[in-house]
């Protein structure tokens, strides 16, 4: 293989962690930008990171903020990337409504940052650019499956600043011949997923309640769908799409949808428990058939002002161009989750039972 380089912003979150062991294992030199934070912020990257002054290092992180023009070129000009995962983002959804000048500025103004530099250093014709898109971009329900045809319709500052990042992509491709492209990538989740996103909430929760340290769950909309995947299988598609012969956008999905609930569900399943449900709106508590206790209950707090109902993805282009599909299945994913919170809760309390001693 020629020399390759990669380039990831946000490193130190869920994709980014995925993605550097990919492309380390592919045999690439992989430079992550991180943030600079006043305590530890590098836990699932740790295991890869290697002292740079040993020999045959490939992996190097800099400090960095998509909100910093000079510092994002500078990093491009002194790492010299054939390819640049562009991953960063303010990510969350709700807390988007909480922080909307921010999330447009990290993830819209971030990418259109990334992309200048990549022409202000005269890079258009040697490096390939990856937008980390979403399927938030469909928002309110316009087509089902929805596909790289399907029209946005953003539901929240997150998804609006997404669109602007997708569109300003489309256009450096167009108006400058840059090599870039979006990944519009549904749900994907995996044991280190962000602990306040529903999938690993839930699967901490299950763990939790199992260790006696939590009484119930709380969530918001029980009933909003998703196409969930594992993040494994989605940073596979990501690299295969920078190593397409053209540059394009392409959906990667599983091609399911499941209900909020249908993931608690199975994820109490995996403990032996069965969750029955009663009550409606903001009265709904998902009770275990065995015992009778309350192990879920709805928090009005956590509604979105503006939500997506039903998303399911159709990866059709991504198969038949790129040869990309999910491996793993909704349920060995919720399973791989609630075995990983599981273990962890079970390290927590060994080491608290230790240091009591
Ligand atoms: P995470 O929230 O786990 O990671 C986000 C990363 O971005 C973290 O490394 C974070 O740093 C970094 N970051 C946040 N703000 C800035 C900033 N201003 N400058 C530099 N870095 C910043 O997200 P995921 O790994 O789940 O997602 C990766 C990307 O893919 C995101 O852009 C997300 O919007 C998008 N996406 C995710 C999907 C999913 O289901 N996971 C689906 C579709 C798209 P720190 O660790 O310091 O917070
Ligand atoms: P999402 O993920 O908004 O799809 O964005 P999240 O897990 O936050 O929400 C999924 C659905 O679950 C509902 N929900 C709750 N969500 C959270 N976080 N907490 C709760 O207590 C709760 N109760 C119910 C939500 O209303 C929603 O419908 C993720 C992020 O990774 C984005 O960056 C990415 O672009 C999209 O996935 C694709």
């Amino acid at each position: 293989m020629a020399d390759k380089t990669a380039l990831i912003t946000g490193v130190t979150g869920q994709d980014g962690a995925y993605l550097a062991r990919l492309l380390l294992d592919k045999g690439y030199t992989v430079h992550g930008v991180k943030r600079r934070s006043s305590s530890f912020n590098t836990e699932r990257i740790d295991s890869i990171y290697v002292d740079p002054h040993e020999s045959g290092t490939r992996f190097f992180l800099h400090y960095g903020d998509l909100t910093d023009a000079t510092n994002l070129i500078r990093l491009v000009q002194e790492t010299k990337p054939t390819e640049i995962y562009n991953l960063a983002a303010q990510s969350h959804v709700q807390v988007s409504f909480e922080t909307p000048e921010y999330t447009g500025n990290a993830d819209a103004l971030g990418t259109l940052r990334l992309l200048e530099a990549i022409r202000i250093l005269d890079l258009e014709k040697t490096v390939r650019f990856y937008q980390a898109s979403t399927s938030e971009l469909y928002g309110k329900v316009q087509e089902v499956p929805q596909n790289e045809t399907t029209p946005f319709y953003p539901r929240s500052p997150y998804a609006a600043a997404k669109l602007y990042a997708y569109w300003i992509t489309v256009n450096y491709r167009e108006a400058y011949g840059i090599f870039a492209s979006n990944g519009i990538l549904f749900n994907h989740e995996g044991p280190s997923r962000g602990e306040t996103f529903v999938t690993r909430k839930i699967t901490r929760a299950v763990a939790g309640i199992q260790h006696g340290v939590q009484d119930a769950l709380y969530l918001g909309n029980l009933d909003a769908k998703r196409d969930w995947g594992h993040a494994r299988d989605y940073v596979e598609g990501m690299w295969r799409i920078l190593q397409h012969d053209e540059s394009d956008d392409f959906v990667l999905a599983t091609g399911e949808t499941h209900a909020v609930r249908e993931f608690v569900e199975l994820a109490f399943a995996e403990v032996g428990r069965t969750v029955v449900w009663e009550g409606t709106g903001v009265d709904e508590v998902g009770r275990d058939k065995a015992s009778g206790d309350i192990l879920v209950r709805v928090d009005p707090r956590y509604f979105r002002l503006t939500e997506v109902d039903l998303l399911i993805g159709d990866p059709a282009k991504a198969r038949a161009r790129l040869g990309w599909q999910h491996t793993t299945s909704f349920k060995e994913l919720v399973a791989e989750m609630v075995a990983f919170d599981l273990a962890l809760f079970e390290r927590e309390a060994w080491r608290n039972d230790r240091s009591a001693r």
